[in-house]
């Protein structure tokens, strides 16, 4: 659209929807017409690609998710139909600050972190590259929790995302869908075949809300379906008649439920019956609806020709044994044939290594919630064990890690592995580690399954739309085609060597340094100096990512520079951001440690501010892209082995920000990006870390007794210099550190890494007083970026797993 028509439809969005004009119009509705004039460009393509894939022509793919975390829809769906410096005029023109219009939408918080996000630009890029996806989740009415930082610790608060009218979802109720719960089975047999009654369910309504998605300069418009749970009943009469007006709706507001919130927890499963709940719901209305869809276009025995049901994580597992009830129950097939199908139909992705991550439902749960789902796991585990027992393994240790019911509970990840015809890891070490030691049981039977699919980006996002400046800087050094290839960002190479770039360069990240800092002193009331180096890690707090090594270190050096407050280093300031699981004692904690460090040393007059503590609440991917732009160090510094990829690593050296991380998930890809030069490893390899794990741990009490700088900086948590109004406050992390738990002292290796982690930390600050040095490695950070795209990634899923045709090809 040109610039006239584009302020033509949003006068007659703001006349015929609201009976305004825009003087009279709200932010509230000029976003709004915004919105719609943005929404009727993309509708077109959207009802033409919905068409031809009902067609039933093209290999679809269904990317099962519980979560996605697009963040905002109106900048980047622009960026993405290329229509970005026309948007921006017509806001000059009609004096309506663009950003005004951005700030304004809610972001859809309906993912925790990495996968979320990673499934979100996996739609993105599906479509960009003009292959046939739909994605599949939950429409959580509330999204992530609001984070709050109250005297230095984390309240939540709901996010109710959906308070205004959503203009970027479409409500399809002719495609409503039953879901039945609980209830119990009655098997007989008849003509030699065994039929299933199921009686006594309830049923829970499952309504689709599709979602539109863009690609770049794409041909197609792919569509993000989200599933959101009804009653069938409203009202219930007998009761209202009675005066019970709470019993009246009791019955819909546990079935809606289901869809309320998204769970907050992230890699830490905690086994609730509404999750599973949630799990079923999503997955059933998407099976059910793939099927029927496809019913009337192919045989279902050549489902999987036509149809890819990918499993991102296990969360999605249920598809495995709801599409085996399908085709058994519903379409009358034996279990062999619908077997045969299912297991050439899914595929599915692990996200994450550590143990008590993998998710389990006791068996009594799951039979009481899904009787017949049960019936059918327990077949796949009985003839899984006939086979084994066939293969003649024996080896009853192996048997026993392999079960999919095992100590009355249900495995979720080995019923993908059986069930699948596919399983990747998202990083080459970390698919290393599933083969050598999680399921190198599996790996062992089925090699051809394996695959490694690095994860990606959404690199337009990162750039184009959070750092227009580098953005255009970029262009005007290589030309556009990198905004359709990534890889032409090597272009760039040439150009760190060339010191008018690196000064254009450094200017546009002084001018986003400077931004951020206008942000955090807005918001928290923090003077940072736009000069210092800006050290941030953003992401969940976890242990195993290990912020609290971050905060021993700048403790240490808060005690080097009080003891010589002259001492030469540049101005640090440590950025942090993230939410911590609700019910995660020790990372809500480490919340609480890294506020209290920051009260104490931005008012600690004589460092001449030298050192900066900065914790942004909030974190979500509008924060995010503030952050990126402005970071010179990104620090990736979990326990090596437990990171499964990593994502905001990528996002962060798109942007110039320099690694400081351990040879841990995509980092170690990171490092053969750029070479070993231009980026900052320190700590123990996955492997070391593995083998102290075997033996037991290591004796972090000597490293504490050996080195008089970590036990001052140790005995800082519990002596009142942090918490003068409550010493015992931070004991139990002092009592991590120090003392054994589970077993194991300081599991995640902290004190055994943090020599070399100060280490590499004053190489920083060496390296940061040679600018030409410096600027010169952040652009070959920029321009070793381009294999980290998510376009490369689907490229890759596609060609190894997927196998779907381009449309229109
Ligand atoms: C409640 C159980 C549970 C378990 C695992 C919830 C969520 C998870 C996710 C798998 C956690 C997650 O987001 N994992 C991250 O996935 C990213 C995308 O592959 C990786 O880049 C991160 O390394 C990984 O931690």
């Amino acid at each position: 659209m040109d610039k006239d028509s584009i302020k033509e439809s949003i006068k007659y969005e703001l006349l015929y929807t609201f009976a305004k004009d825009i003087g009279q119009a709200t932010t509230e509705e000029l976003y709004m017409a915004f919105a719609l004039t943005v929404r009727n460009e993309i509708m077109k393509k959207w009802a033409n690609t919905k068409k031809i894939m009902e067609s039933g022509e093209y290999k679809t793919l269904y990317y099962l998710s519980i979560e996605f975390l697009t963040g905002k829809f109106w900048g980047n769906n622009i960026i993405n139909i290329d229509d970005i410096e026309i948007y921006k005029q017509v806001c000059n023109e009609l004096g309506i600050p663009f950003s005004q219009l951005e700030e304004y939408e809610n972001e859809p918080g309906i993912g925790n972190g990495g996968l979320g996000r990673l499934a979100a630009a996996f739609m993105e890029s599906l479509t960009t590259l003009n292959l046939p996806a739909y994605g599949c989740g939950i429409r959580y009415e509330y999204g992530l929790f609001n984070q709050k930082i109250i005297n230095g610790y984390q309240i939540e608060h709901a996010d109710n995302w959906l308070s205004d009218r959503n203009v970027w979802e479409v409500e399809c109720k002719d495609e409503i869908v039953e879901v039945k719960f609980g209830g119990n089975i009655i098997e007989t047999w008849e003509d030699g075949r065994l039929k299933i009654d199921y009686r006594n369910y309830y049923s829970i309504y499952a309504i689709p809300y599709d979602i539109p998605v863009v690609g770049y300069d794409s041909d197609i418009v792919n569509t993000l379906r989200l599933w959101s749970a009804k009653s069938y009943n409203d009202i219930n009469m007998d009761w209202f008649n009675r005066g019970n007006y709470l019993k009246a709706s009791e019955e819909k507001v546990l079935a809606e439920s289901i869809s309320k919130v998204l769970y907050p927890e992230d890699n830490n499963p905690d086994g609730k019956r509404l999750r599973l709940k949630q799990q079923y719901f999503f997955v059933s209305a998407t099976i059910q609806n793939i099927i029927k869809k496809s019913k009337g276009k192919f045989p279902l025995w050549a489902l999987s020709d036509n149809v890819v049901i990918h499993i991102n994580d296990t969360h999605p597992a249920l598809a495995i044994p709801e599409l085996m009830r399908i085709l058994m129950d519903e379409e009358g097939m034996g279990w062999d044939e619908a077997w045969n199908i299912t297991t050439k139909t899914c595929a599915y992705t692990n996200h994450t290594i550590m143990g008590e991550a993998l998710e389990k439902w006791p068996i009594d749960l799951f039979k009481e919630v899904l009787p017949r789902i049960y019936m059918i796991i327990k077949e796949i585990n009985d003839r899984q064990l006939h086979r084994l027992n066939r293969e003649g393994t024996n080896d009853w240790e192996k048997i026993d890690k392999m079960t999919i019911i095992a100590y009355d509970q249900i495995r979720m990840a080995n019923l993908c592995l059986e069930g699948c015809y596919s399983i990747n890891g998202v990083s080459k070490l970390h698919t290393d580690i599933l083969k050598k030691e999680v399921f190198s049981d599996f790996y062992a039977i089925f090699p051809h399954k394996f695959h490694s699919v690095t994860n990606g980006i959404t690199y337009r996002r990162w750039l184009m739309h959070a750092n227009p400046g580098l953005s255009d800087l970029i262009t005007d050094a290589i030309g556009t085609r990198w905004k359709y290839d990534s890889h032409e960002l090597e272009g760039l190479h040439k150009f760190s060597e060339d010191s008018a770039f690196r000064d254009s360069f450094s200017d546009v990240k002084r001018y986003n340094k400077q931004k951020l800092a206008k942000y955090i002193s807005d918001k928290t009331g923090i003077h940072v100096d736009p000069e210092s180096i800006f050290d941030v890690q953003i992401k969940r707090i976890h242990e195993y990512k290990r912020q609290f090594l971050n905060v021993l270190n700048i403790l240490y050096m808060y005690d080097l520079l009080l003891e010589n407050p002259s001492r030469d280093i540049h101005p640090r300031t440590f950025i942090f951001a993230g939410k911590a699981a609700p019910g995660y004692y020790r990372a809500k904690l480490i919340i609480k440690l890294i506020n209290s460090i920051a009260n104490r040393i931005n008012g600690d007059i004589r460092l001449n501010n030298k050192l900066k503590v900065v914790f942004l609440e909030n974190y979500n991917v509008t924060l995010a892209e503030k952050i990126i732009p402005a970071a010179e160090i990104s620090e990736q510094i979990s326990t090596a082995g437990m990171e499964a990829s990593g994502t905001g690593n990528m996002k962060l050296m798109l942007n110039g920000a320099l690694t400081l991380g351990t040879l841990d998930g995509a980092n170690v890809e990171i490092k053969e990006a750029v070479g070993d030069q231009n980026i900052f490893i320190f700590g123990l390899t996955a492997d070391q870390v593995e083998n102290y794990h075997k033996y037991g741990g290591y004796n972090s009490k000597a490293i504490y007794d050996n080195d008089a700088n970590v036990k001052k900086v140790v005995n800082q948590l519990v002596n009142g210099f942090l918490s003068p109004e409550n010493s015992m406050m931070f004991r139990s992390l002092y009592n991590y550190l120090l003392y054994e738990e589970g077993g194991i002292t300081d599991r995640y290796m902290i004190l055994k890494d943090f020599d070399s982690y100060r280490h590499v930390h004053s190489i920083v600050d060496d390296q940061y007083k040679m600018p030409d040095i410096w600027w010169k490695k952040a652009i070959l950070n920029v321009a070793g970026a381009g294999r980290f795209s998510s376009d490369e990634s689907i490229k890759n899923y596609n060609s190894d797993i997927w196998h779907l045709s381009k449309m229109g090809d």
